[in-house]
């Protein structure tokens, strides 16, 4: 028997072959995993069909996590296909690009509350629409980086929308743990995908990330997937609340 076997996952977050959410949906599809693909509209609703169509030809809805009521409707149609939802991967973010350089002084109230709203409240608003539908020893898991906690050059708004998506993590994990779901984030070190470059001089992240993390070497969306295939198994059942770093060991370099 897989190790995924049996368990039901929705993924958000395909933009493209390489999102860091394609990486994730394939490997727990691999692991035996059934899959709900989301699209955010119809600039990537191709992609991720096609995904879903190499993936055992699952289901795709869309959901704008922006709206209540796409979210509402992702919650109907899981409840339609599967009833009960074991795995939820939140794979997605946004921030102005202009906002994504520079001081993060210069930030505005309306970017902010963007940022804030989509990187960060959605896991909270996914969370409530599919808790009647978690299963004991459910577990969702939301991606990371390190500029939640320390100031990385240009990543600025996105930093902090960071900081408040593990804090929900936390409290999300506190509140649905006596019904046995785990919450969890994996704080992935960067990978050059669509978001990423939207970070400016992001290459030079990639390049500092190389010459400095004891593995000296960038992470792929591939390793992310291994740690989110354990997140989502039973594997990790006593694990929630939990931060897990899958950066080549770059976050705990004081000086390289
Ligand atoms: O270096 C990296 N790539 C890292 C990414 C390092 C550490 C963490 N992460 C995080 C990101 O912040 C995000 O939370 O991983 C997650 C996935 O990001 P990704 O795979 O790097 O980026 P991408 O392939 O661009 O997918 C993110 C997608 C969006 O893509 P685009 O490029 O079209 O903005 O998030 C989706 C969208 O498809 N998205 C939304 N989905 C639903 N509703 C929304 C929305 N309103 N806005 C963006």
């Amino acid at each position: 028997m897989s190790l995924l076997s049996g368990k039901r996952a929705c993924v958000l977050g395909v933009a493209n072959r390489w999102s860091i959410a394609t990486a994730i949906a394939r490997g727990l599809h691999a692991h035996g995993a059934s899959l709900i693909l989301t699209y955010e509209g119809e600039r990537t609703r191709d992609e991720v069909e096609k995904l879903a169509r190499e993936l055992g030809n699952a289901p795709c809805t869309a959901c704008d996590v922006t709206s209540d009521e796409s979210i509402e409707a992702l919650g109907t149609t899981i409840d339609a296909t599967w009833g009960g939802l074991d795995i939820l991967v939140h794979s997605l973010a946004f921030a102005r690009k202009e906002e994504l350089a520079g001081q993060y002084l210069a930030t505005s109230r309306a970017g902010f509350a963007l940022a804030m709203d989509i990187s960060a409240y959605s896991l909270v608003a996914l969370c409530r629409r599919c808790s009647p539908l978690f299963t004991p020893g459910a577990s969702v898991m939301a991606m990371t980086y390190v500029g939640s906690s320390r100031a990385v050059r240009n990543y600025n708004v996105m930093g902090v929308a960071k900081a408040a998506l593990e804090a929900s993590v936390r409290y999300l994990a506190a509140d649905l743990g006596p019904r046995g779901v785990r919450v969890n984030a994996i704080s992935a070190g960067p990978i050059k995908t669509a978001s990423a470059r939207a970070v400016a001089d992001f290459t030079k992240i990639l390049g500092q990330v190389a010459a400095t993390a004891p593995l000296q070497r960038n992470v792929t969306a591939e390793d992310v997937a291994g740690a989110a295939i354990f997140l989502a198994s039973d594997l990790s059942s006593a694990v929630t609340g939990h931060v897990l770093f899958v950066d080549a060991g770059h976050n705990m370099v004081g000086i390289a």
